[in-house]
């Protein structure tokens, strides 16, 4: 007789991100069904989960694609009813901070919204819905280092201010209908499949064109600005692990260390044998109107209660990351073009 073993559906918004791919393949090793929210859009922007929408990585009947949109609230409350997820992972968002400057309205409308409509629906499943929301360290803003879970919200951009509106709602929802919903604090996350706007990326990517000899000068904003950069990969266990709670919470995720965008360039650069001085110019026009000096999480928290902790050095990091460029960029020069990666 043949016994039908019901698996764990989640649900990922933002699958076509970084995170959301990252996340995707690991539900999918841990045996999910999993379906994945991607926006409609006229050029493809699946290139960092086609392997695993092509079957190669998992039967294609353990995972799903759906098309949505934050904005589109009925439609995104349709799809949950239908699939009755058991988790909730919402990551999509406007994420670029610099870009909310230029487009805040439609960074808020969309960040708010979307998350609105994701909560109401999860509510409606009657306690069957575990939701965990893509909360960001830019809420902390000019909040003095290390940040922790008690640290007051100052945010800087209307990218963080509507994190701070979903970071509140998110709470809203756990204390007002007792839905198990958290947020996830992540301090800046990277990887190969970072996309090209951020600094880690841009950075690594010009380090590898450089030393190929397809670009002259790289230019940046704030040198200064600190961050607090880990693997991304390793962040997205701390999402799976907030969601295997008893208890919902909120939780800051980072490594407890911080580095200069300059230390960022020493680094990638010197990987190579380059001197980053000899190409990094600085753009007034990529600077900020305000900015977020520094950022640095205290994951203690996340350590003794989810058993969470980073393994990946900010050094090997930028290995990591300065390697896989130089492939690319070794690729381009071959084909003499550039490839517009992510
Ligand atoms: O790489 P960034 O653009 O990341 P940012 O603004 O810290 O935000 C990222 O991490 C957050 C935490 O996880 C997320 F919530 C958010 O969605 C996003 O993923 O900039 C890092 C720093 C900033 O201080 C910026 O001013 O680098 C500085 N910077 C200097 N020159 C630059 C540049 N940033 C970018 N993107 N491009 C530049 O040319």
């Amino acid at each position: 007789m043949l016994v039908k073993v019901s698996v764990k559906k989640a649900l990922i918004t933002g699958v076509t991100g970084q995170d959301g791919a990252y996340l995707l393949r690991f539900l999918l090793e841990k045996g999910y069904e999993v379906h994945g929210i991607r926006r409609r859009t006229s050029t493809l922007s699946t290139a960092r989960i086609d392997d695993v929408y092509a079957g190669r990585v998992c039967p294609q009947e353990q995972v799903f694609m759906h098309y949505g949109d934050l904005h589109d609230g009925v439609s995104l409350m349709e799809l949950v009813e239908r699939i009755q997820p058991e988790e909730i992972y919402h990551l999509a968002s406007q994420s670029h901070v610099q870009v909310s400057f230029e487009n805040p309205l439609a960074t808020v409308v969309d960040n708010v919204s979307g998350t609105i409509s994701l909560l109401e629906a999860a509510r409606r499943l009657n306690h069957r819905c575990r939701f965990y929301n893509a909360a960001s360290s830019e809420m902390f803003g000019i909040t003095p280092p290390p940040q922790n879970e008690r640290s007051p919200f100052h945010p800087r951009s209307p990218y963080a201010c509507s994190k701070v509106f979903t970071f509140n709602q998110t709470v809203n929802y756990r204390e007002a209908y007792g839905l198990h919903a958290s947020n996830g604090i992540l301090f800046n996350h990277e990887s190969p499949l970072r996309g090209e706007a951020f600094v880690t990326r841009k950075v690594t990517r010009a380090v590898g064109r450089i030393k190929v000899g397809l670009q002259r000068t790289l230019a940046l904003g704030n040198l200064e600005a600190r961050r607090d950069w880990g693997y991304a990969p390793e962040y997205v266990e701390a999402m799976w692990l907030m969601l295997q709670q008893v208890e919902p919470d909120d939780y800051v995720i980072g490594t407890g260390e911080m580095h200069s965008v300059g230390e960022l360039c020493e680094m990638a650069f010197g990987a190579v044998g380059l001197d980053y001085r000899d190409y990094v110019v600085t753009d007034p026009t990529l600077v900020r109107p305000s900015e977020a000096h520094a950022l640095c999480g205290d994951a203690s928290k996340a350590a003794a209660t989810l058993g969470w902790h980073p393994r990946t050095t900010f050094q090997r990091l930028v290995e990591i990351m300065v390697e896989a460029d130089l492939e690319l960029a070794a690729e381009e020069k071959k084909l003499g073009r550039l490839i517009s990666s992510y």
